[in-house]
């Protein structure tokens, strides 16, 4: 069974004006499915084919000789739980048990934002922001490229792609304004509340 490009979990406009049709039509249509195309390219005829993405994903990672299928397969990964992350009319402070784990970890959803944008921000280059779960404690860390925290042993609970294919045609070069967007508008709290209940 090869691997598939999944459907976004919302029509293409509906994170507008935030996030445009146009860019989720490159960054979905184009960006997501080459790396699916690719991971199936380079697993086809070997038992990895019939692996999870998970699976994959422990198993090469920090393999130099299998680098070019672990960032295919992490790349999968990240954006299929990206799109996740996100909904229309979201963002805003979180509630309930979860707003009491962020204030708890982060002093205030305030200090949270400020911490989260700040590792979007200092990404050098391409990677992703994330809040994670690790040994049950929430972290804010950030990762180059195709990294993901499900090579270091941590839970993913949200993130923000900071790639500049993710913004650049909506927001060019303010990558700040695309992560305060993100935070102020399209966070899915219900989602991230799931991702920590599982972890
Ligand atoms: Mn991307």
């Amino acid at each position: 069974m090869a691997f598939e490009l999944p459907a976004l979990p919302y029509a293409k406009d509906a994170l507008e004006p935030h996030i445009t049709a146009n860019t989720l039509d490159f960054h979905h249509g184009k960006h997501h499915n080459t790396y699916v195309v690719n991971l199936n390219n380079l697993t086809k005829d070997s038992p990895m084919a019939g692996q999870s993405l998970e699976e994959i994903i422990k198993a090469t990672a920090g393999d130099a000789s299998k680098a070019g299928v672990f960032n295919n397969a992490a790349q999968v990964w990240n954006h299929t739980f990206y799109w996740n992350c996100m909904k229309p009319g979201g963002g805003g402070a979180p509630t309930g048990d979860l707003a009491d784990k962020i204030n708890a970890a982060f002093g205030s959803y305030e200090k949270f934002c400020e911490e989260f944008k700040n590792a979007c921000v200092t990404q050098f280059g391409s990677g992703w922001g994330w809040l994670v779960a690790e040994g049950g404690a929430l972290k804010i860390t950030k990762t180059a490229n195709a990294d993901t925290p499900l090579a270091h042993g941590q839970t993913a609970l949200l993130t923000c792609d900071v790639w500049e294919h993710a913004y650049y045609l909506d927001f060019q070069n303010r990558r700040p304004d695309y992560v305060q967007a993100f935070l102020d508008n399209l966070v899915n709290w219900d989602f991230v509340a799931q991702n920590l209940a599982s972890a």
